[in-house]
């Protein structure tokens, strides 16, 4: 195909929500109570829409992420509905400012809503577009910074769920009381199902070697970000200095991010964010990096499309499950026994749920 037959894109809308959390997940480093959320709807010439969701974290940041987006539509529209052209363009046009933070939030929405786009055009989804084909990802739960009794119950829930991997966020004043929840969800939910843990930035590099010596006899799957995640160099003391295999990714903007980890040998397994690594663009970048590397990968939330990125990935580990904005979908992602569930969707999955969009409008 050439590129002049393809359609173009003729317009992008853009929408707000704030979907509310029945339960506000707690974390080592703040506590996300809500979803403030920027929707973006691509129109194609073609008559095709592709969504994107991006996830800005604070309400504060909802407002200025959209108005950006907006306000780079004419860089956008007439072009063609080509994902790889048309990121590389805008983030060469970024140059100058870089294209973290904002601008790469609203960079990755235009991204991964272009490619929903394409992928709807020609009637696939994302996994068939790119030549792949469906195969099983197992999935983990997340439990939140919740205490003793708290995270021994949600794990035990995901588990009864089918889950095979919980994944609890940790960072307790002592490690005596990491270890007392980490061991309360070991009885809780039996010797088979993984169990990773989330320090989620809160150590510095010599105390996280300290606690996770401590935690080394625990069989646990993985433990995330203990310090800073721009510290690769802390990072890398720590892998050095433990048997645990380190976790890291969700904060990595754009894939020189993730090739300075890798140089440094700053994490064992890796799990880039859709939104922060590029979209599905910079997805597909980070997938043959890792692959080149052996190294295995999973994702950071947006289980849909993260669904079929995995399946596309050569070193795909495990999905990161979260079911916060499924108010706002119409077909969310199922899981099965643990493991994702397929069912023929188009593009990466995303179906508005028009009267919850209208619900939750920020
Ligand atoms: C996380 C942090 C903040 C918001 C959502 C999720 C987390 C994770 O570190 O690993 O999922
Ligand atoms: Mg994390």
């Amino acid at each position: 195909m050439t590129r002049s037959t393809l359609p173009t894109i003729s317009k992008i809308q853009i929408r707000t929500v704030c979907v509310a959390m029945p339960n506000p997940h707690k974390t080592a480093s703040g506590v996300v109570s809500e979803s403030p959320l920027v929707l973006t709807d691509l129109i194609a010439s073609d008559g095709t829409v592709g969504h994107s969701i991006v996830f800005t974290y604070t309400k504060a940041a909802l407002k200025p992420t959209a108005d950006f987006i907006h306000g780079i539509q004419d860089l956008v529209v007439g072009q063609p509905l080509a994902p790889r052209f048309v990121s590389l363009a805008l983030e060469n046009r970024f140059r100058l400012l870089g294209t973290q933070g904002l601008v790469g939030m609203a960079l990755s929405g235009i991204d991964m809503a272009l490619w929903d786009a394409l992928a709807k055009s020609q009637g696939k989804s994302l996994v068939h577009l790119l030549g792949g084909a469906e195969k099983p990802v197992s999935a983990y739960g997340a439990v939140g910074f919740d205490g003793v009794a708290g995270s021994a119950r949600q794990a035990e829930a995901w588990a009864k769920q089918g889950f095979k991997g919980i994944k609890a966020k940790i960072g307790y004043p002592s490690v005596a009381e990491d270890l007392e929840v980490i061991r309360a969800m070991r009885s809780a939910i039996g010797p088979e199902v993984s169990i990773m843990i989330d320090y989620n930035q809160c150590l510095r590099p010599q105390e996280a070697i300290n606690r996770i010596h401590r935690l080394e006899d625990e069989g646990l799957t993985w433990i995330e970000e203990p310090t800073l995640a721009h510290d690769y160099a802390g990072h890398a003391q720590i892998a050095q200095a433990v048997r645990t295999p380190i976790q890291c990714g969700e904060n990595w903007w754009g894939i020189l991010d993730m090739q300075h980890a890798i140089d440094a040998q700053a994490s064992d397994y890796m799990m880039p964010d859709v939104m922060k690594i590029g979209g599905v663009t910079g997805w597909l970048r980070a997938a043959e990096l890792a692959h080149a590397k052996g190294i295995l990968l999973s994702n950071h939330l947006w289980p849909e499309v993260s669904a079929q990125l995995l399946t596309l990935t050569p070193t795909a580990h495990w999905l990161e499950y979260a079911d916060w904005w499924n108010p706002i979908l119409v077909d969310p992602l199922q899981v099965k026994d643990g493991t994702v569930l397929h069912d023929g969707e188009l593009g990466t999955g995303l179906i508005w749920n028009e009267s919850a969009i209208e619900k939750y409008a920020a």
